[in-house]
């Protein structure tokens, strides 16, 4: 099944080492390594049948190599979205742009204040969303984006969360019914519905793996998803992104596919 045409992404800019992160453990990402592993992640999604628009870097926001934060892309609308961290929230002048290549006027909603929404927080299951409650997305970003949905012929069901980041750091949907569900969100009940495949504690991070086009893209050092989700029967692309899991990014937030 081919679902999407296009995929934006913004290259990494040098203040990428000074990205958010909940985990300074980690270290600060390598600028030269980062690059390199967005190279692979721009050819790994060259292979799914998208065309793909590359952003130049733009050092004022170290986080906008993540650009599926400031905007969200359906069948049939854009949502330009207002980040919930403050050092994030000038990313959305930075993405209409480009949407503006897609979408036509009409087509393109703005989440406003006080409402705040990331992406990262939004998942498509068909016409039917998810958003996920956080730090970074507050009720209100919530309501307007249910309006948003409901007034272009979707639907949105809210997830409030725990631990995690964003929703989609805990939960992935594969079409064909598959979920990647990670932590909190094994035993959450909107979920339950769904064909689950339950990832152990110390893979959570390989939640995060993204469906185009009938191929997965799974990160890389996850053995136990990268089988599971081959027993599922997709094909899979391998990419490292030891870089960006350092300021808490993975695959999805690295592009938006649409
Ligand atoms: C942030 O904290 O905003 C970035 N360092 C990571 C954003 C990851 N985005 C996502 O999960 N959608």
């Amino acid at each position: 099944m081919k679902k999407f045409n296009h995929v934006i992404v913004r290259r990494p800019c040098k203040s990428v080492c000074d990205g958010i992160t909940s985990a300074p453990e980690l270290g600060k990402p390598d600028y030269e390594k980062a690059l390199r592993q967005h190279d692979a992640y721009i050819s790994a999604l060259s292979r799914c049948g998208v065309d793909i628009t590359i952003l130049p870097p733009d050092d004022r926001y170290p986080d906008s190599c993540f650009v599926e934060d400031p905007a969200i892309c359906t069948k049939n609308c854009a949502i330009i979205t207002n980040p919930g961290a403050e050092s994030r929230r000038g990313e959305k002048y930075e993405i209409v742009d480009a949407i503006k290549q897609f979408y036509k006027d009409e087509d393109i909603e703005y989440i406003k204040e006080p409402g705040t929404l990331e992406g990262g927080d939004v998942m498509m299951v068909g016409d039917d969303f998810y958003v996920g409650r956080s730090a970074r997305t507050n009720e209100e970003g919530i309501r307007q984006l249910t309006d948003i949905l409901e007034r272009h012929g979707m639907t949105c069901t809210e997830v409030p969360l725990e631990k995690v980041l964003h929703l989609k750091t805990g939960v992935n949907y594969l079409e064909h019914d598959h979920m990647l569900v990670s932590g909190e969100f094994v035993t959450k009940p909107e979920f339950q519905k769904y064909d689950r495949i339950e990832i152990p504690e110390e893979e959570a991070y390989a939640a995060n793996c993204i469906w185009v086009n009938e191929t997965v893209i799974v990160p890389e050092g996850y053995p136990t998803v990268l089988k599971a989700v081959q027993d599922l029967g997709y094909k899979t692309l391998v990419v490292d992104t030891s870089e960006f899991r350092k300021i808490d990014g993975g695959l999805s937030c690295l592009s938006l596919r649409f």
